[in-house]
């Protein structure tokens, strides 16, 4: 085992998935493709067992697949610090912690793992350096991105080519929507996964199709879109199961399944609706068509940041298909009311599919040639060991 062999990771669960989602990812691929003894303090242990149906809620500590689960709270006692210490997301090492990373002869690499945007600045503030106001202990800033000059995004080893092999054998696709406890899409439906924030572009987007020639088959896992499809179809909830039909779309609520499933997901369907962080970048690696709802920030600073993803991500389109794409994805995220407007924007957004799909396939081999970022990780923690 290298000198960095052991890794802590403290993953505060502020709202959603995203957070846990990532620090668990990041987790297991440390430990199954780097060889490192990873713990998972986590302050949310029923947030994680949706994404991993396994985990026991009430155990203080488990192993799951290699990696040491642990219930962080505020009475948790550490009885050793780590080599590398990742505060994933803004999550506080705790001070009883700092204190022992600080009592050793060589303090562990100490990572501010932050959250993953296209802005120019990040690439500035990638593996700064923040020294602690009391102790002797630096905290690095390590930021995922698009470019060489950040930290990259995650990738399991071998996603790629599990994902050809899943779109090479339609049987694979069959079992996954079975999985999935969908029914079979009529074939010549465009078949949408739907994953966001819920509001009114949802409804208005679900008219549209609804009027529109073209069949569309919509697999919407249960959330926080499902009292906007419920109200589409004028009922008072819907759940897993719901099988819904009105013109030419057809929406199929499903369960809410593991992360690996999801990824099945994305592949099986023509088009991806995503959102905040980790779908969106499983949305990246799946290549199809897909639109990004943005997680809401403060005095919307989100909107710089969408559109700097834009910016870099649109570099090889053509003006006008950028500008296409660019509107449906600027409508979706104003929560566009009008099924008028937000049908036309899909129709020019979708006429696009097969260069996007092209496209699609050259960004994620850019981003692959960045280096994941796990691998990055590990590598700049080396350096400081
Ligand atoms: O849940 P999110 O909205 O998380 C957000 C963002 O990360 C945001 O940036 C952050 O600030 C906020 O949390 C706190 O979206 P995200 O990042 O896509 O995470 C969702 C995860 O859920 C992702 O790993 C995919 C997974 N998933 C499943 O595992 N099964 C499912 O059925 C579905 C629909 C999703």
């Amino acid at each position: 085992m290298s000198t960095a062999a052991r890794w802590d990771i403290f993953c505060s669960v502020v709202d959603h998935f995203g957070d846990i989602a990532v620090s668990w990812r990041l987790a297991r691929q440390l430990h199954a493709e780097h060889g490192l003894a990873v713990r998972l303090f986590v302050d949310d242990l029923a947030t994680f067992r949706r994404l991993w149906p396994g985990l026991d809620e009430t155990a203080d500590a488990q192993r799951i697949l290699g990696v040491e689960v642990l219930r962080w709270h505020a009475g948790t006692r550490f009885d050793s610090v780590a080599d590398v210490v990742v505060d994933a997301f803004g999550s506080r090492t705790p001070d009883a912690y700092l204190e022992r990373m600080a009592a050793r002869t060589r303090p562990p690499v100490w990572l501010n793992l932050e959250y993953l945007s296209a802005e120019d600045w990040i690439e500035d503030c990638h593996r700064l350096a923040s020294p602690h106001p009391r102790l002797p202990l630096t905290r690095y800033f390590f930021f995922p991105g698009f470019t060489a000059r950040t930290g990259g995004v995650l990738e399991e080893r071998g996603l790629a080519s599990l994902r050809a092999a899943f779109l090479a054998d339609a049987a694979a696709r069959t079992a996954a929507l079975e999985n999935w406890e969908a029914t079979a899409p009529d074939p010549d439906a465009i078949v949408v996964s739907l994953f966001g924030y819920g509001g009114p572009a949802v409804g208005a987007v679900l008219q549209a199709w609804a009027a529109g020639d073209q069949s569309v088959c919509v697999l919407a896992p249960e959330g926080r879109v499902s009292p906007d499809i419920a109200r589409f179809f004028d009922l008072p909830r819907v759940s897993r199961g719901a099988r819904l039909r009105r013109g030419s779309l057809e929406v199929q609520v499903l369960p809410f399944r593991s992360q690996d499933d999801y990824d099945r997901l994305l592949w099986a369907s023509d088009c991806n609706f995503v959102r905040g962080e980790d779908s969106f970048v499983r949305a990246q690696w799946a290549e199809n068509p897909f639109v990004w709802s943005i997680y809401l920030q403060d005095g919307a600073a989100h909107w710089p940041k969408l559109h700097a993803f834009l910016d870099r991500y649109g570099a090889g389109l053509e003006p006008q298909a950028l500008w296409n794409v660019r509107e449906f994805w600027r409508l979706w995220n104003r929560g566009e009311p009008s099924p008028e407007i937000l049908g036309a924007a899909w129709q020019r957004f979708w006429n696009l599919r097969e260069e996007l799909q092209a496209h699609n396939a050259g960004w994620a081999a850019n981003l692959r040639a960045n280096r994941d970022l796990a691998t990055n990780l590990v590598r700049f923690a080396i350096e400081r060991l």
